[in-house]
């Protein structure tokens, strides 16, 4: 057998892997990631394969650079662990919960650790309740998300979160979590203009407050721009007229930047595109580009100050909040963010490449949208155009071009029938260029493919 079959054999017998249908997993085997660099993986096999999607949203810097394994690797010989439980802290985390407050807006001075998103939104979730009970006001326990939004797959995560297929298993959402739409003109716009709808999906916030009661609602959260949920960019109409809701009935407004956060729109912040004034901030993933697990809640002055002045001791933490290793990478990382420019460099110089590259595959036969902002981007599949109606059984003709795009040597993610990319922030243009030219290819090979099966 070849090493790739044995791990294939031992990956089927004992790995069971997030979000997997192992009995399909065990027929196609799994696909063994073993080295890395720059923007590009290796598989088991050799075969050199374009990440579009930086990992999991997270490897912002890209693969291979050396000072992040030796700022891991020298706090691990210095301090590898300590708690923040007990009044103790250590070094890079101190620094890091200051380097934060640096670059956050200025209504942040604040962050809690945690080791991923989902742990942040916990977090959140009870922080958030906490606050309103200390204000005197308990009743105030709803929160409003969006359906088709992603907020991690803990039990407060995935109830925040607007997946159908996540609630239906181990019965969620938790009590006092309710969902509207979301903001997707491409699939619910209707006849609307994309700025009228914009406003008609802020507008359901305000019909759910009034439902519930705005005296018992607590905060509304979203992600600025919905990753996991298809790369939803929300027409420009939307955040300010949510920003507008929350201050009318005084709610607070959390931010989910764990995909947004640290670059991905070419601010350091989504919420800073937007223009909304966040009372929370999610973070994880490109905190530290991946190479260490890491999230944080940042918590506004308006609210620390309470839970600090009233709160005494929030009953709560993490064995490694504030994992010192961790935080160590993450400061590496954000010095090399501000030390290269990263930022500045993929709103200024590669989001008008990307978006104009990116843009050309609209005229693809079978894209029905091609939208970008940042670095983001995503194609939505359709039969026929102009029309904005999807293939009948929604989902298989995406994952038929993701699998496509991998034999090209190209990751991209299918969420149903919208292809979506989000490369390392390090990326170039030539390996733009390459990334375009393999999405249409795989475009090319999908449309041959349907054509054959008559489904176009
Ligand atoms: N919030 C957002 C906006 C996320 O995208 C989380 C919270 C949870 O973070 P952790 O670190 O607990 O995973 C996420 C995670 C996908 C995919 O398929 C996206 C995520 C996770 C897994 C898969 O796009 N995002």
């Amino acid at each position: 057998m070849t090493r790739t079959a044995d791990w294939q054999a031992l990956d089927a017998a004992h790995y069971l892997h997030p979000f997997t249908d192992h009995q399909s997993l065990a027929r196609k085997g799994t696909r063994v990631i073993t080295r890395a660099e720059g923007v590009y993986l290796w598989d088991s096999e050799g075969r050199r394969i374009l990440d579009g999607m930086s990992g999991l949203w997270c490897v912002a810097l890209g693969y291979g650079r050396r000072e992040l394994a030796e700022a891991a690797y020298r706090q691990m010989l210095e301090l590898p662990y300590y708690n923040s439980f007990f009044q103790c802290a250590n070094p890079p985390a101190i620094e890091l919960a200051a380097k934060l407050a640096e670059l956050a807006p200025p209504q942040f001075k604040r962050s809690f650790f945690t080791s991923s998103g989902s742990e942040a939104n916990d977090t959140l979730v009870r922080m958030v309740r906490r606050y309103w009970a200390l204000r005197g006001q308990p009743q105030r326990q709803v929160i409003i998300s969006r359906w088709n939004g992603y907020h991690g797959s803990t039990m407060a995560g995935a109830s925040l979160g607007g997946m159908k297929a996540m609630h239906a298993q181990g019965g969620l959402p938790i009590p006092g979590i309710v969902h509207i739409g979301q903001p997707y003109w491409f699939e619910c716009g209707g006849d609307l203009t994309p700025e009228e709808f914009g406003l008609q999906a802020a507008r359901e916030l305000e019909q759910k407050i009034l439902e519930v009661g705005p005296e018992n609602v607590a905060a509304f959260i979203g992600e600025p721009v919905q990753g996991a949920g298809g790369v939803i960019i929300p027409p420009d109409s939307y955040w300010p007229e949510v920003q507008r809701i929350v201050d009318r009935y005084g709610i607070l407004l959390a931010s989910d930047e764990v995909i947004c956060g640290f670059g991905r729109t070419g601010r350091w912040f989504g919420c800073e595109h937007y223009g909304t004034r966040p009372d929370f901030m999610t973070l994880a993933k490109a905190i530290t580009s991946g190479y260490l697990p890491l999230g944080a809640l940042m918590v506004s002055d308006r609210v620390a100050d309470v839970l600090i002045a009233e709160g005494g001791e929030f009953a709560h933490g993490y064995t490694y909040s504030g994992h010192p290793a961790a935080a160590a990478v993450a400061l590496a990382n954000l010095g090399i963010m501000q030390r290269e420019h990263i930022i500045d460099r993929v709103r200024e110089t590669l989001t008008p490449y990307w978006a104009k590259r990116w843009a050309e595959l609209g005229d693809h036969p079978l894209v029905g949208e091609a939208r970008s902002l940042g670095l983001f981007g995503a194609l939505e599949l359709v039969p026929r155009k102009p029309s904005r109606a999807f293939f009948p059984e929604r989902g298989t003709v995406g994952t038929r071009a993701r699998d496509l795009a991998i034999g090209n040597g190209l990751v991209m993610r299918a969420v149903w029938d919208t292809l979506i990319v989000a490369p390392p922030l390090v990326i170039r243009e030539a390996e733009i260029d390459e990334l375009i030219e393999k999405a249409r290819l795989t475009l090319d090979q999908l449309r041959d493919a349907l054509h054959k099966d008559g489904l176009i």
